[in-house]
């Protein structure tokens, strides 16, 4: 064998230590142990190009935009807009116009749900999945107490995945929106959007999909997909708290009314009455999330970087890693055993509530999550008071999973 095979067989696909050195909170003890950080799905972490591209925006160009009256607006202004077209492109949108921020994945899907209230009536259906968010539950509830439509769940399965027979059967003449996650927050599951939208589409019926576990593990492409909106938040994607985006389809948008009145959404104002301004401005009230925006593009630009379909398989391999542990712990139950899963983890011990797992954890340095997720209604599905969940991104490692097993073997010793 020549030593250029050789070199070629054993270079790293996806060279994870080089990434960590890009993301400066991972380099930190917590408790007295390095960090291991585990809770990406409730927010991950921001690369140095995202801190510098905030910090020289705040110390270079801050101004608010859209008023074009001097040189430091301006910039702000084209920072701010290329933000805008680096979210279109990523989102393989057709325009720069259906990108709307908002200050995350909940006020996006509570926008189109006010902004659809004139389109129900009552009788009418919304077709969730028993495996939403809150965010993608609550606020079609309040539609629906406004409408008198009503909110209908598609059922799951036993191992976390959506029963299409439950679905092919729900949608019907009365169904008027179909909302569904992209990615289960707790199970992990991969649901299939593409098919779910095509046959929605059949039925006339609108769709959204909750973008916000999808997008830190793959990049969706909305034109593909067909659907009506796409939601999802910058801080699960390396990017900044407070902003969001809302992606639309024109028509639907241009239908819809604005969703909060102030600044930058009017077109001309009086107190006869005001008149709106294009999209996506028309949902844009007030001075907007403007370093974040930049922060966002910011992200998008590091991970067009890497090399995604290298990073999935990594990625991939944490969730292999982590499935053959399971069984070194005793009583450990795995919660979503879908056959499309994002490397996301939630579980149960016998003997050991789930926020003491947390705990302990957090001891050894290990961040997960605990609790209900925002998830109430899969809990009561799976009779469980919370769990705990592991979430990994592209920076975590083999080691650090095995860390994890380490720690949870030694809590079920201990305590259960
Ligand atoms: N889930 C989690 O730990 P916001 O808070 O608006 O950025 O995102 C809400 C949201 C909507 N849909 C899904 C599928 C989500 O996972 C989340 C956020 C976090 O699972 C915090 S509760």
């Amino acid at each position: 064998m020549n030593t250029a095979s050789v070199a070629q067989t054993t270079q790293p696909l996806f060279d994870v230590q080089a990434v960590r050195g890009d993301f400066p909170i991972l380099s930190q003890q917590v408790n007295g142990k390095p960090l291991v950080y585990l809770d990406n799905g409730a927010s991950s972490q921001r690369p140095e190009a995202v801190l510098q591209a905030m910090d020289s925006y705040y110390r270079e160009m801050h101004s608010n935009v859209h008023r074009g009256a001097h040189t430091l607006g301006d910039r702000a202004t084209d920072a701010f807009e290329g933000a805008r077209i680096k979210v279109q492109q990523f989102l393989n949108a057709a325009s720069a116009q259906q990108i709307i921020w908002t200050r995350g994945t909940t006020e996006a899907i509570n926008l189109v749900a006010h902004g659809l209230a004139a389109q129900l009536k009552p009788g009418d259906e919304i077709l969730l999945s028993q495996m939403e968010h809150h965010a993608n539950i609550v606020p079609w509830q309040m539609l629906a107490e406004r409408t008198g439509a009503k909110v209908v769940p598609i059922e799951l399965t036993p191992n976390g995945e959506l029963d299409m027979e439950s679905y092919d059967s729900l949608l019907s003449e009365r169904t008027r929106i179909l909302a569904i996650t992209h990615v289960s927050n707790v199970l992990g599951t991969i649901n299939p959007v593409a098919e779910m939208v095509a046959k929605a589409k059949a039925h006339g019926v609108i769709t959204l999909i909750d973008g916000a576990q999808a997008v830190p593990h793959f990049q969706p492409d909305v034109t593909a997909l067909d659907c009506d909106f796409y939601v999802f938040s910058a801080h699960k994607l390396f990017g900044p708290t407070g902003i969001g985006v809302l992606y639309g389809k024109v028509e639907l948008l241009e239908a819809m009314p604005p969703w909060q009145g102030g600044g930058e959404m009017i077109e001309k104002v009086s107190f006869a009455g005001t008149t709106y301004n294009t999209l996506p401005y028309k949902f844009e009230a007030g001075t907007p999330a403007i370093g974040e925006a930049v922060g966002l593009g910011a992200a998008i630009d590091y991970l067009a970087n890497l090399d995604r379909s290298a990073m999935e398989v990594a990625e991939n391999g944490l969730l292999q890693r982590a499935n053959e542990l399971v069984p070194s712990v005793p009583g450990m139950t795995v919660i979503g055993t879908a056959a499309n899963k994002v490397p996301l983890m939630s579980f149960k011990i016998d003997g050991l509530h789930p926020s003491d797992i947390g705990t302990l954890l957090d001891q050894q340095g290990i961040a997960v999550r605990t609790g209900h997720l925002c998830a109430m209604p899969l809990m009561e599905l799976y009779g469980l008071p919370g769990t705990a969940r592991a979430s990994f991104a592209f920076y975590n490692t083999q080691e650090e999973v095995e860390q994890l097993f380490a720690a949870l073997q030694k809590i079920q010793r201990l305590f259960a």
